[in-house]
């Protein structure tokens, strides 16, 4: 057992609490982990919050992680230490049905006991130190330095690429750029409508360039992401506080009869509704990347669906974790996709509570606690 530092969220809806905790070492088939950055998604705040039907706590959040291996577990024969990982909250055991499957990226192997904050083996290695025990979280926990984590839920990657950024990979780069290329398969000449210009929406916004759309709508209540959307690719944005009338025809008509892809970035079910319904009569496809609270429903008219509008959702963009990150820092290395931009505040583990004061306060894209 060692001693590590981490940010817990000890109840729903109160400030995560900076303490030392202590770590179990791995067991079987798994990994510790020294976690070298982090980032701060909206699915974190979303559990703090007491959002999340599955929140558990006292519980380490965090999964945009990246980090080095420092020992591994029995049985483990794809990594050693030394190497350097991105945790995989959709992991990638390459032998579940799922994992069998082209269709799907969501392995199924260990999501039981991750969805319980457990290890596969139906235990947590974080305790206090009077021996309470800590919850894991969609099986990263990376707001700690150190973590136990499955070995089939870590990708390797080079070593030469710097963990202040890549750790966005971990979930905000692969979830918004992967609902492009995995999940829509955007075709060139695409007209798209991308709700929510945050870590996610931006992603998007930045693969609906790579796949050559022609036309990337962007829509937000905040004026202040217009810069950074037109930075990524947004050729028009629209502030639905601002428009007069009803929203959806307006979105129609700019889009010349509704777009051929919309994506949800927002985690809003009424957004969700005008998300699909501003998609094209016949064809268009609507994909829902926001994690919505508890109790949150969807509603439409059947008959947008009838009239040939699909409506969709993505997690983790479609990414097969092992195989697909690792490609995607490759991107990145080679300046194929940009990160640096969106990674708006730095930060040290003890100002964790202030990144997301900043994300509440719509001034970050994402904050990044390193440690
Ligand atoms: P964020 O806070 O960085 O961005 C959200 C953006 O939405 C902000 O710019 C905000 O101004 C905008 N917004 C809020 N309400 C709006 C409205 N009614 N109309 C238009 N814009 C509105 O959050 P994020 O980190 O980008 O995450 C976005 C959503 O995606 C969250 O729900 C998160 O939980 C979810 N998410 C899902 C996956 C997945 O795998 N499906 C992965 C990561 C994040
Ligand atoms: N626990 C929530 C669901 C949260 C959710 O949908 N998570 C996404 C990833 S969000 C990353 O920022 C996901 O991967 N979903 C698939 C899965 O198996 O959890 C709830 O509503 O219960
Ligand atoms: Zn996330
Ligand atoms: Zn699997």
């Amino acid at each position: 057992m060692m001693r590590t530092r981490a940010a817990v969220a000890v109840a729903a809806g109160k400030p995560l609490e900076i303490m030392e905790v202590n770590l179990d070492g791995p067991r079987k088939g798994e990994v510790l982990v020294e976690i070298k950055a982090t980032g701060l998604c909206h699915t974190d705040e979303f559990t703090r919050s007491g959002d999340d039907p599955e929140g558990i706590f006292p519980a380490i959040l965090g999964h945009e992680g990246a980090g080095v291996v420092i020992e591994v577990g029995e049985g483990v024969t794809t990594l050693e230490v030394g190497d350097h990982v991105i945790p995989l909250y959709t992991p990638e055991c390459r032998e579940c049905e799922y994992c069998l499957n082209p269709k799907t990226n969501l392995c199924q192997k260990v999501r039981a006991t991750q969805g319980q904050g457990l290890l596969p083996d139906g235990s947590t290695r974080f305790s206090m130190l009077d021996g309470t025990p800590i919850y894991h979280y969609m099986g990263c926990s990376t707001f700690a330095n150190h973590t136990v984590v499955p070995e089939i839920a870590l990708a390797k990657v080079r070593k030469d690429a710097p963990f202040d950024k890549i750790c966005y990979i971990g979930c905000g780069v692969t979830t918004g750029i992967g609902a492009v290329i995995n999940t829509a398969k955007v075709e060139i000449g695409s007209r798209a409508i991308v709700f929510g210009l945050g870590g996610i929406g931006l992603n998007v916004i930045q693969g609906l360039k790579l796949a050559g759309a022609d036309q990337i709508v962007g829509v937000d209540l905040n004026d202040d992401k217009v810069t950074m959307g037109e930075h990524f690719g947004m050729t028009d944005f629209v502030n639905p506080s601002k428009v007069e009338g009803d929203l959806v025809a307006h979105l129609v008509e700019l889009t010349g009869g509704g777009a051929d892809y919309t994506f949800d970035a927002t985690g809003n079910v009424n957004v969700m509704r005008t998300a699909l319904e501003a998609s094209h009569k016949g064809w268009g496809e609507s994909i829902i990347i926001g994690v919505a609270p508890a109790g949150a429903e969807i509603s439409t008219r059947p008959f947008q669906l009838v009239t040939g509008r699909s409506w969709r959702g993505t997690a983790f963009g479609g990414a097969k974790g092992r195989t697909d990150v690792p490609k995607i820092v490759d991107w990145y290395m080679d300046g194929k996709i940009e990160i640096d931009p969106m990674i708006t505040h730095k930060l040290t583990l003890d100002e964790i509570n202030h990144g997301f004061d900043l994300m509440h306060q719509g001034k970050s894209i994402r904050a990044v606690v390193e440690f």
